[in-house]
């Protein structure tokens, strides 16, 4: 594949205005016969041949208004079936083509799962089903008529509405589906097989009865109540909020076990991980309730941000997928807790998207070019795409955002538009230029702003001054300043909310950031401040701004902006951590520092604030986060000095956390509510805490005994896994019996088993590569299954930091294997599964080398898919 480029867009030449497919469902030969009706896109003025895209597909057929063309009349290969001569007006392409689903190990287009046919069609799967222009602006309206055998697929689903099904009488059966919105056919879905039904209805504000079904293997009915509730959830929300409501009669949702990413919003047929739709109490955690909710909402926001409003090309991708996760952000944070929820999505930002941001593969939220687009669903183009929608949110406020929105609807439906549309749009309704903003979308990288505070007692003003700077990357070494909102607070002595001029709320302002180096005055301030820099995480920015430990213990315990007070802990726990790596790094013994634990103590003690949230800020930065801060990464001193942190403070505030442990015991049956989750999440932190292994590797028994004491009586598997993991963590006899004990129990459900595969590929005890080396060969894994192979190599090599990053390579040989297994079969996972090795740049010159070699490695083996190419070259130039 060549590199495709955003500045070489051309419009299509040829419009499809309806498609009508059938597909004959076969494992091994499906058939399928596609008639196309066409005509010239007057967009085009030069007259050119049809060119459609096909691959992995046998072509069987082709005819031009009815006439079959004979073999020099087109030509077909690369990638593409051309037609040179079509006629000057409208026209009907037909084509056959027969393609191999039991085939397809990598899970794009046309596949079986659990034996039952399934489809992916975004970013380009369509043209692996048939020859069409899979390209996002060719909008089309689809009737498909899918024929099946009746015993092993008794059902048979595609987009939109049923029109027309039946019995061919030689054991097969038909139905036809016909959608009316015009669609890109990366909307396109088909599914057929042995499936249950599960079904309830939605009354929109207009007053339209929509049936809803999610459709599940019979195994599964009983775990699809949770998904049903989110989803009439979001459809209400997105009425209320956005003033946006659903707009065919029915809403379908299928779950399969084989799935590349979380969910598909395929028009009015979505096709889900079954990890985002199956739960009961004892299957499934408040992390894995929560994650349904959100993953159901965001699929269902899709159908205005991305299916009724679509993309030109795949380089505007972050317009539907950035402003659908700022919604399901904004519908989680009302169903869980907004503060919480922000700070989960900030650290998301930080731990993850930052270090994207500095690596090879680091790309604008919208990419200038790319060679595989599948590369490119990344936490840039989702993450900080929908920090960009936040920003404009903040600055133009919720009234005007909304203008916004309802303008860009009104603008735009039907149509498959850019980034720049939906500026527009915004720009328009608030009566501003957004031409500065934009560079939001073409500069990659994180822009790092430097705080001078300078206050004058006798005029009692405080001037900040900002400076913003933002490293090279691949598209532009020189950076243009952003323009941003840098909400700041400031708190007196006492830890009281000063009153601040020009606060919306009197003790907020929001700072409008443009230039490389802008002042502040803060007039009529009455004594020495502490600053609340950025608060609501308000710019997906780093920030130097020096605090003193007192001042971060003010933050801590008074700011009123709920993430500021959390990253003041963060930031306190960031200094004490850097600064025992260092002690380590020379051979001294660790020490926590008193402050620390003064902070943690106050936590525990803390009954008003949200348990949620407190179980957050119990939490020591991640090894990610802390990682960022070093010139040199050491990944294992990193990971020892966290751990023997989490020992100390396990033993200094031993009776708290029992304390804790004890009361946040929430009596009667389980119940997923935020306010209990959190309750459970404090309640697992503190026992985490207790269990964490000491120094000297000797665990007291009777805290031992309280984890399996906890994993053997919970009634949820919130509370059975989370005491599993410590005990997993804490002690090899105990755990390895306990996980035994687990598989025989959870073998036959693949969800559970996942989290068995991930407990061990994550255990901190030393020994973990050769145990997830034996457990590659256990029946109860299989490297076809992306959720496998997540739980059991990812885990282990982009969160076991500890050994992954063993010095002697075995980690980065380990992963070279695996790639290079998993390449063949499914390209897109093996390219994700490389992401650790990407950067390399980031460690000592032993490890640079050993990780390098391995990237060589693979770049050196035969017929390399174009994924793991275009990771391991970027990563390597
Ligand atoms: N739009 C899909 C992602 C498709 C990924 C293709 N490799 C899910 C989502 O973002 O909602
Ligand atoms: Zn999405």
């Amino acid at each position: 594949k060549k590199e495709t480029f955003l500045k070489e867009y051309t419009p299509p030449a040829y419009l499809v205005d309806r498609l009508d497919l059938r597909v004959e469902l076969d494992p091994q030969a499906t058939r399928v016969r596609a008639t196309l009706r066409c005509r010239p896109n007057t967009n085009t003025p030069v007259k050119q041949p049809l060119v459609l895209n096909g691959e992995q597909l046998e072509l069987v057929r082709v005819a031009l208004d009815g006439v079959e063309l004979s073999a020099t009349e087109f030509h077909f290969g690369d990638g593409l079936l051309t037609i040179a001569q079509v006629p000057d007006g409208p026209f009907m392409v037909e084509t056959e083509t027969r393609i191999n689903p039991a085939g397809n190990t990598a899970l794009e287009g046309l596949y079986l799962s659990s034996g039952n046919y399934c489809t992916q069609c975004e970013a380009e799967g369509f043209r692996t089903i048939t020859c069409f222009p899979d390209r996002p602006d060719v909008m089309t309206v689809f009737t498909t008529t899918i024929v099946g055998d009746t015993a092993s697929c008794p059902v048979l689903l595609s987009n939109g509405n049923l029109i027309d099904s039946g019995d061919l009488g030689d054991g097969r059966h038909y139905a036809t589906w016909h959608d009316p919105f015009p669609k890109p056919c990366y909307l396109f879905a088909l599914v057929a097989g042995d499936l249950v039904r599960i079904s309830d209805t939605f009354t929109t504000r207009s007053g339209r009865q929509i049936d809803l079904h999610i459709y599940v293997e019979e195994r599964n009915r009983n775990k699809c109540d949770h998904a049903m509730r989110a989803l009439q959830k979001a459809m209400r929300w997105d009425e209320l909020r956005f003033g946006r409501e659903y707009d065919l009669d029915t809403y379908m949702i299928v779950a399969v076990d084989d799935f590349n990413m979380g969910a598909m919003e395929n028009k009015g047929l979505n096709v889900f991980n079954s990890k985002y739709v199956l739960a009961l109490p004892e299957t499934a955690t408040d992390t894995d309730y929560e994650g349904i909710e959100g993953v159901i909402a965001h699929e269902y926001f899709h159908n205005w941000t991305g299916n009724r409003i679509t993309c030109r090309d795949w380089f505007q991708l972050s317009l539907k997928e950035g402003l659908t996760v700022f919604r399901d952000q904004e519908f989680t944070a009302d169903m869980i807790s907004r503060p919480v929820k922000r700070i989960q999505d900030a650290n998301i930002i930080r731990s993850f998207q930052f270090r994207e941001d500095s690596g090879p593969m680091a790309h604008p939220v919208r990419p200038p070019s790319f060679v595989e687009i599948n590369n490119f669903y990344t936490l840039t183009v989702y993450n900080k795409g929908a920090e960009v929608i936040r920003m404009l949110h903040t600055l133009l406020g919720p009234e005007t955002f909304r203008r916004g929105m309802d303008l860009y609807f009104e603008r735009h439906d039907g149509q498959a538009v850019t980034c720049d549309d939906f500026v527009a749009a915004m720009a328009d309704a608030w009566g501003k230029d957004l031409t500065q903003f934009k560079r939001w979308y073409s500069q990659a990288g994180t822009p790092e702003l430097t705080v001078r505070a300078d206050y004058d007692p006798a005029a009692r003003q405080l001037i900040l001054t900002v400076e913003q700077t933002c490293p090279p990357t691949r598209e532009s070494a020189e950076k243009l300043p952003f323009f941003m909102p840098l909400a700041v607070g400031l708190l007196d002595a006492q830890g009281r909310a000063m009153p601040l001029e020009n606060a919306p709320d009197a003790t907020t302002r929001v700072l409008i950031l443009s230039e490389a180096k802008q002042r502040f005055e803060f007039t009529n301030i009455a004594s020495t401040p502490t600053i609340s820099f950025l608060r609501n995480f308000s710019a997906p920015v780093k920030v130097r701004l020096d605090q003193s430990d007192e001042e971060l213990g003010v933050l801590m315990a008074h700011d009123p902006d709920p993430f500021n007070r959390w990253d003041a802990g963060q930031k306190l726990g960031l200094h004490h951590l850097l600064a025992q790596i260092e002690r380590h790094q020379q051979g001294q013994p660790v020490q926590v520092d008193d402050r620390l634990l003064h902070g943690l103590r106050n936590l525990l003690l803390d009954r008003d604030s949200d348990p949620a949230f407190l179980a957050m800020a119990m939490a020591l930065p991640s090894e990610n986060w802390i990682g960022q801060q070093m010139e040199v990464v050491d990944p294992v001193a990193i990971f020892a000095v966290r751990q023997q942190f989490r020992a100390l403070i396990g033993q200094a505030l031993r009776s708290e956390l029992l304390q804790g442990y004890e009361t946040l015991r929430i009596p009667g049956p389980y119940r997923y509510s935020a306010l209990d989750a959190g309750k459970r999440a404090l309640r697992n932190g503190c026992l985490a805490y207790l269990l964490a292994p000491p120094l000297d590797g000797v665990l007291d028994p009777c805290l031992l005994h309280k984890g399996v004491h906890q994993y053997r009586h919970a009634d949820n598997m919130t509370d059975a896994i989370a005491a599993l993991s410590c005990v997993v963590n804490a002690d090899l006899a105990t755990g390895t019996e306990l996980l035994a004990d687990f598989h025989a129990q959870w073998q036959h459900d693949p969800l559970v088993v996942d989290k068995w595969l991930i407990l061990q590929a994550g255990c901190t005890l030393p020994g973990t590569l050769d145990r997830v080396k034996a457990l590659t060969t256990h029946p109860s894994f299989t490297y076809k299954n992306p959720n496998k192979v997540r739980s059991l190599i990812a885990t282990f090599c982009a969160t076991n930091h500890g050994q992954f990053h063993a010095a002697d390579g075995s980690g980065y040989d380990f992963l070279g294997d695996q790639v290079c297994l998993l390449d063949p079969l499914n390209p897109q996972i093996a390219a994700r599964m490389l992401t650790p090795l990407t950067q390399w740049r980031r460690y000592d010159a032993g490890r640079q080398q050993l990780m390098r070699a391995q990237l060589e490695r693979i770049g050196s083996q035969r017929s390399l898919s174009d994924d793991v190419k275009e990771v391991v070259e970027r990563s390597l130039h």
